[in-house]
């Protein structure tokens, strides 16, 4: 790691949770597949089809006690131990599998499986069960209106104003395991470097961002975030 570098921020995506064993969403076999974005990440499939888009994420939630951390989570949380200066993990995974491996100063910026959100006061709760059994809120008591708190397509995602001070402090931007096909997300490169960081990529196959990086190294996250890290 440069000397120079003291304000890192670390972008993850699907990528870095495929060798855990989750399914990426635009690859071969991804999660997407066998539903039509549109179908399933919309408020508007939520209205259309609520069994389905619950059944979707609670099948997902489900999933989670099957898989654990790999050495790129770990190696991040290494670095979270370890790093004197300020580092800010942006993920956009819904997976808790940073956490997991220790992660503390990490925000989900679409939201996250293992929490729900109330469609009646807004609440968030973390939440472990099956929402097609129509659970109460556990903020505010009320039923029939508890949704995963997932950021759909179309809607704000969490945090932007903390990811986007922490870009504008940041030397260094890494991106791990992203294909650059979502936004705000996919433009938080340009806004590292218009902001003076170097930026990094970390990916299997070239993104559709990478002529934007400094530098971008190809291979699986499991090898190269531990090889960036120590
Ligand atoms: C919003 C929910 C604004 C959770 C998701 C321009 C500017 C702003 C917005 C837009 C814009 N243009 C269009 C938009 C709208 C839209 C958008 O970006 N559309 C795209 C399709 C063009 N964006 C939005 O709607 C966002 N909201 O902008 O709101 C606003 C403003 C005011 C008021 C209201 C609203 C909301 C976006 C969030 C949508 N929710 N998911 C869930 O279900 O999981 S997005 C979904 O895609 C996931 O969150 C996922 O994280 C994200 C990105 O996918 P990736 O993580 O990159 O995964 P992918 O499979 O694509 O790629 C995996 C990569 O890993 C690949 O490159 C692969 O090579 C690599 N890989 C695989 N294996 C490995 C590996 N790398 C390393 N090692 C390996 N082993």
């Amino acid at each position: 790691m440069p000397t120079a570098v003291r304000n890192i921020v670390v972008l993850t995506g699907a990528g870095i949770s495929a060798e855990s064993g989750l399914d990426t969403f635009r690859g071969p076999g991804g999660l997407w597949e066998g539903h039509r974005v549109e179908d399933i990440c919309t408020p508007e499939a939520l209205a259309r089809n609520r069994p389905l888009v619950l059944d979707f994420y609670d099948q997902r939630r489900a999933a989670l006690g099957g898989v654990k951390p790999n050495a790129a989570h770990e190696a991040l949380a290494r670095l979270d131990r370890e790093w004197a200066g300020d580092l800010l993990i942006v993920t956009q995974n819904v997976d808790d599998l940073h956490e997991r491996a220790g992660a503390k100063r990490l925000l989900h910026m679409h939201g996250e499986l293992m929490s729900a959100l109330c469609e009646g006061c807004g609440g968030r709760a973390s939440f472990g069960g099956a929402m097609l059994d129509g659970p109460d809120c556990a903020v505010c008591g009320e039923s029939g209106g508890v949704r995963p708190d997932i950021v759909f397509f179309g809607e704000m995602p969490y945090e932007m104003d903390r990811i986007e001070a922490a870009l504008a402090e940041a030397d260094l931007f890494v991106s791990i395991g992203t294909s650059g096909a979502v936004y705000p997300a996919a433009g938080y490169v340009q806004m590292a470097r218009h902001f003076g960081a170097e930026t990094l990529e970390l990916n299997l196959e070239p993104s559709a961002g990478s002529y934007n990086f400094d530098e971008s190294r190809m291979g699986p996250a499991s090898v190269l975030v531990p090889a960036w890290v120590d």
